[in-house]
């Protein structure tokens, strides 16, 4: 779901203590193709076995972002219209903001603070207590707005909690109005991951912007630091945000472009040595994929599988002899003049199909009536503690269209030639159904207490499976704790 395109409501107070979720088991089952789908998949009906206790931690953020677990044993959060990180206590939920950045530029949906990752050597006394954010600007220093994007390292100091001595790392990044991405790992290999989206070029407001997605940036244009093309990518930098020297060479050019051909990427985590996106698919086939180095993830082209199902790529910036802008855009009718082109029709080197998809629907499903059949993804982790039997090795990523966390076993290949690389997900199983957009999950150490954090506005499965915008716990940090 394009957040550009959700209706505003007014943030509220939680006032409601949430409920014991007691829930019965099963599996989403995989629809057959050849059937007439009845309902919209987004709308979950099964969860997962096991018990929760839930409880509001605390609430009244500024739509935070991002939330990590701290090696002080605080949650820490971004606030992406806050523009701060707030450190918050989990057992009392009292917040000390570690720093405003004033710089932040926000004004829509997708700007503002965004992704934050911390060194994994923050508070080891090694002299790398970094923390990494990316974050939307204004790079006209005149009177115009040109938004943009940077990462900047902060440096933590524990005596007076709070973040100083900003870093550039790489600025200049480009950012539209729609699809940002956002999201920035740390890779176990000591570099930066970070996810860009494609601007919501094509698509709603930004119809006739051609769509950036598959476009690798020339030589030249990587030696004037122009990263125009970086729209729809994963990025890998070296920590002082120059290019590693490993990265792929991708057109005869090494750029920061780890991969490419992707929508919007709000959710990028390592499993392991595996690094795991989660995209926002136009109406259907919001995806998971593993990010491999040159891999092309398809889009504009290809959405979901390469098969033909529910999506043909209608370039409207190619619209002939029309000229786009005089065009109104319909998502479901093009208008002849604008070119169409088949998933199967395109030869894209490289592709990389997902590793799931929420939800790949087929082309007798009707989109007008039932719905985009998307579950909008946003942050993941890793479940990696033995604590919750069964658990162990899983890959957790929350829904904010169907206000839940799906979590999915990390599986071997077993066409794999190299042991302990899970690259497989199992089948999705649902938890934590409440009436809120969750943004992004973490897992404390002891595996027994998982924190989601919730959207401020923006629309919801509510109890009748219709889409609500009252949200329930808006801007709101949640605990759910097992209980057997
Ligand atoms: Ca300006
Ligand atoms: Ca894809
Ligand atoms: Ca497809």
């Amino acid at each position: 779901m394009p957040q550009s395109a959700l209706a505003l409501t007014h943030p509220r107070i939680a006032r409601v203590p949430l409920l014991v979720t007691l829930l019965a088991a099963a599996t989403l089952v995989p629809r057959a193709q050849e059937s007439v789908p009845a309902q919209n998949p987004r709308v979950v009906t099964s969860y997962g076995p096991e018990t929760f206790v839930s409880r509001i931690v605390t609430t009244n953020l500024a739509g935070p972002w991002e939330v990590a677990w701290g090696p002080d044993g605080f949650l820490w959060v971004t606030e992406r219209v806050g523009k701060r990180i707030t450190r918050i206590n989990p057992a009392d939920g009292s917040k000390t903001v570690a720093i405003t950045i004033d710089q932040v530029y926000q004004t829509l949906a997708q700007d503002g603070l965004l992704g934050m990752a911390l060194h994994p050597d923050l508070l080891k006394g090694k002299g790398t207590d970094y923390v990494y954010v990316a974050y939307t600007y204004d790079g006209d220093p005149g009177s115009g707005v040109k938004l943009q994007m940077k990462i900047r390292r902060y440096t933590y100091d524990p005596q007076t909690q709070h973040l100083s001595s900003p870093v550039d790392v790489l600025a200049g990044l480009p950012h539209g109005t729609d699809h940002g991405g956002g999201r920035v790992v740390f890779g176990p290999d000591g570099k930066l991951y970070i996810s860009r989206g494609d601007q919501g070029s094509n698509f709603l407001a930004n119809y006739c912007n051609r769509n950036r997605a598959q476009d690798l940036p020339t030589l030249a244009e990587v030696q004037a630091a122009d990263w125009s093309t970086y729209q729809g990518k994963i990025l890998r930098l070296n920590l002082d945000g120059s290019i590693p020297r490993d990265n792929p060479v991708l057109n005869g050019v090494r750029s920061h472009i780890y991969s490419y051909g992707h929508r919007n990427p709000q959710g990028l985590v390592f499993a392991g040595r595996r690094l795991f996106d989660s995209e926002h698919g136009e109406s259907i086939d919001d995806e998971v994929n593993l990010v491999e180095a040159g891999g092309n993830y398809g889009w504009p082209l290809i959405a979901g599988y390469q098969d033909d199902q529910s999506y043909v790529y209608a370039n409207w910036s190619a619209s002939s002899p029309q000229p786009c802008a005089s065009l109104k855009f319909d998502v479901f009718n093009p208008p002849a003049s604008v070119p169409r082109q088949k998933e199967s029709d395109a030869h894209v080197a490289n592709f990389k199909p997902p590793a799931k998809t929420f939800f790949t629907m087929p082309n007798t499903y009707d989109l007008r009536t039932l719905g985009n059949a998307t579950t909008a993804p946003a942050g993941m982790k890793v479940y990696s503690s033995p604590a919750i039997p069964g658990w162990h090795d899983s890959l957790l990523l929350t829904s904010m269209i169907s206000g839940v966390v799906f979590r999915m076993p990390l599986l071997e290949n077993p066409k794999s030639q190299t042991p302990n690389l899970k690259s497989q997900l199992g089948t999705p199983v649902a938890y934590f159904k409440t009436g809120n957009r969750y943004r992004d999950i973490v897992v404390a150490p002891d595996g027994v207490r998982i924190f989601v954090v919730t959207d401020t506005q923006g629309r919801t499965v509510g109890p009748s499976g219709a889409l609500v915008q009252d949200l329930v716990n808006p801007g709101s940090l949640l605990e759910f704790r097992w209980a057997g």
